[in-house]
C-alpha cells in the first residue's frame, strides 16, 4: 500500500492551532481539566456496545477482549488519571539543607504539544490512556492512530468532543508511517510512540534531529518461568491464555516459556492439551494485520529447518487464524522463534535446571518488557522476580494483565523501550520539572558570602562547608558550622561583597 503524506501547510496549521489552544488550556486548573476529561469515560461507558462492535469489526478481536481488554480498562484508567492528577501535579515543596533561609518548589510544566503515535493491536486502550494523561497534564495532543485501525482511532475524537475543550487542543491525523514522520518533522514538543522496535528506532532518529524527548513502548519476547513446585494445572492454563490472548498480538504475550526440567513433560503435556482446545470457538482471536503472517511463516519454517519439535499447532486453521503453537527443542534459544518477537499465538519453550539458569535464560535477550514467575514459594518467586530484567513482573499471574491496572506504570527496558505510560509516572511523562526557589523572608536579602571578592577567608569558609557536609557526627558538624558562621561574619565585615 503506497504510503500517503499530508500537505505540509495543513500540518503546520495543525501544530499552530494546537499551540494556541494549549496556551489557554494550561491555565485551566488541573482539577477543572480532570473534571472536563472525565466526561470521556462516561461517554465510553454509555457507548460501550457500539465501540465494542467497531473494535471487533476493525481489529477482529473477540467481543470479550474488545470490552475486557480495551473499553473497561480504558474507562477505569481515565477515571484513575482524573482522580490522581490534582495530587500528582500539586507543586512539591522542598527544604534546602544548606540554604535554610531559602525554600523551593517543584512545578510540573506541560511540554506543550504532545504527538501520540499508536499501534493496531490495542487500538483504543493504548492511545486513549496516553492522550488523556497528556491532556490532563495541560498539553495539547495530536494523535496519529495506526493506519490499520483508523476508525477506532477516529472514535477517540468523538469521545473527546467535549464542548469545554478548546478547539484544536486535541486533533487526530490519519495516515501511515509517512504521515507519522511528517508530524515529527513538524516539531511537536514531546512524542509518545507505541509500536515495533524497528519503527521506534526511526521515530527516535527523527526526533533526535530537533531534539524532541520520546517515550518508546516497544515489543517484547516476554518469558514465563515455571518452577518445579508450581501448581501445574493452574500454571498451564495461565500459559495457554498468556501466550494466545489477543491472538498473541500483544507486546506482553508469553513468547518464551522456561520450565524446570523436573516437570518438563508433566507441564508441557498439560499445556499442549489446553492449547489444542484454544480455537476461535473458545475465544482465540484472528490475525489482525495480514503482514504479521510473514513473521509467523519465517519463524515456523526456520524452526522446522532447525529440527525443532512442534508439540502442537504450526498450521493455519484458516486464512486468518494460526493454531496455538508450542515449539521446543535442544538449543531453541538460537532460533528466531525464541529470539525474536513473533507477536502471535506461538510459544517457544525450553527447560532450566535451577533458578540461576532460569534467570540467565530470561535475561539473555535485549528485550525486557514483562515476565511471569510461577512457584508455590512466594519467597523463591520474589527472589527470581528481583533478578529478571523486565519492566513488570507478575508472580503466579500473567503480567500482561497489568496493562489493565491503571495504578501501575507500564513500560520496558532495553529493546522494549523506555519511559512509562499509566500510573503516576504516566501522568508525569508529558511534563518537565521546573524548580522555583525563593527566600523564606522576602525582601530581607543580603549579598551572598560566596560572591566576589574571592579571598583566603572565603576559601576557608568553603573548606569548612565541605568538612561540615561530610561530618556524620551532629555535634562535630555543629561545631564546624559555628566556626564557619564566625568566619562569614568576620569576612562580611572586613571584605564587604562587591
Ligand atoms: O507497529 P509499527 P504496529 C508493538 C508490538 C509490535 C508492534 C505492532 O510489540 O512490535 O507494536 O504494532 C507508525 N515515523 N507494541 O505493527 O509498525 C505507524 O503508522 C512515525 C508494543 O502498529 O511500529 C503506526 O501508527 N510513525 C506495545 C505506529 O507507528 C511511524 C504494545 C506503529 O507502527 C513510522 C502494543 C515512522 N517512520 C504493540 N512508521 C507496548 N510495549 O506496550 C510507522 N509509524
Amino acid at each position: 500500500m503506497k504510503e500517503k503524506s499530508m500537505p505540509r501547510k495543513s500540518i503546520k496549521k495543525l501544530l499552530h492551532d494546537a499551540r494556541v489552544a494549549q496556551t489557554h488550556w494550561r491555565t485551566v486548573s488541573v482539577e477543572e481539566r480532570a473534571r472536563i476529561l472525565s466526561r470521556s469515560a462516561e461517554t465510553l461507558r454509555d457507548r460501550m456496545e457500539e465501540v465494542a462492535e467497531l473494535i471487533v469489526q476493525e481489529n477482529g478481536k473477540p467481543q470479550v477482549e474488545a470490552i475486557g481488554h480495551e473499553i473497561t480498562p480504558a474507562i477505569a484508567n481515565i477515571r484513575y488519571l482524573c482522580k490522581q492528577a490534582p495530587a500528582v501535579f500539586t507543586p512539591e515543596s522542598v527544604s534546602l539543607a544548606w540554604l535554610p533561609h531559602r525554600k523551593a518548589r517543584l512545578v510540573r510544566v506541560p511540554f506543550g504539544v504532545v504527538l501520540v503515535i499508536s499501534p493496531w493491536n490495542i487500538p483504543l486502550n493504548i492511545p486513549l490512556g496516553q492522550v488523556i494523561a497528556a491532556l490532563i497534564a495541560g498539553n495539547a495532543v495530536i494523535l496519529k492512530p495506526s493506519e490499520v485501525t483508523p476508525r477506532v482511532g477516529a472514535l477517540i475524537s468523538e469521545l473527546l468532543a467535549i464542548p469545554e475543550l478548546p478547539s484544536g487542543l486535541f486533533q487526530i491525523v490519519q495516515g501511515d508511517g509517512k504521515t507519522g514522520a511528517q508530524l515529527i518533522r513538524a516539531r511537536p514538543d514531546r512524542i509518545l510512540f507505541t509500536g515495533s522496535v524497528a519503527t521506534g528506532r526511526k521515530v527516535m532518529a527523527a526526533a533526535a534531529k530537533h531534539p524532541i524527548p520520546v517515550t518508546l513502548e516497544l515489543g517484547g519476547i516476554d518469558a514465563m518461568i515455571v518452577c518445579e513446585d508450581a501448581d501445574l494445572e493452574y500454571a498451564s492454563s495461565a500459559a495457554a491464555w498468556g501466550g494466545t490472548f489477543n491472538g498473541g498480538q500483544v507486546c506482553a504475550s508469553v513468547e518464551r516459556l522456561l520450565v524446570h526440567e523436573a516437570i518438563e513433560e508433566a507441564f508441557l503435556n498439560r499445556l499442549v492439551d489446553k492449547m489444542n482446545q484454544i480455537r476461535p470457538s473458545v475465544g482465540l482471536g484472528p490475525i489482525t494485520f495480514a503482514a504479521q503472517r510473514q513473521v509467523y511463516d519465517r519463524h515456523l519454517s526456520e524452526a522446522r529447518q532447525e529440527g525443532l519439535t512442534f508439540r502442537c499447532g504450526g498450521d493455519y486453521l484458516d486464512e486468518k487464524t494460526l493454531s496455538p503453537t508450542l515449539i521446543c527443542g535442544a538449543e531453541i534459544e538460537r532460533a528466531s522463534v525464541y529470539r525474536e518477537e513473533s507477536f502471535g499465538p506461538i510459544i517457544a519453550a525450553r527447560t532450566f535446571k535451577d533458578d540461576d539458569e532460569a534467570i540467565a535464560l530470561h535475561n539473555d535477550t535485549l528485550f525486557g518488557l514483562t515476565a511471569s514467575v510461577f512457584s508455590r514459594s512466594n519467597k523463591r518467586a520474589n527472589k527470581i522476580a528481583g533478578q529478571v530484567r523486565a519492566g513488570l513482573v507478575s508472580i503466579n499471574d500473567i503480567a500482561g494483565t497489568l496493562y489493565s491496572q491503571p495504578e501501575l506504570p507500564w513500560g520496558g527496558v532495553g529493546h522494549s523501550g523506555f519511559g512509562r505510560s499509566h500510573g503516576h509516572e504516566g501522568l508525569l511523562e508529558t511534563t518537565w520539572t521546573q524548580v522555583i526557589e525563593e527566600s523564606r523572608a522576602p525582601n530581607v536579602e543580603i549579598k551572598r558570602p560566596w560572591w566576589y571578592p574571592y579571598n583566603h577567608q572565603l576559601e576557608e569558609i568553603m573548606r569548612l562547608f565541605g568538612k561540615a557536609a561530610g561530618e556524620s557526627s551532629k555535634l562535630k558538624q555543629a561545631g564546624l558550622l559555628a566556626k564557619l558562621g564566625r568566619h562569614v561574619a568576620s569576612m562580611l565585615t572586613q571584605n564587604p561583597r562587591i
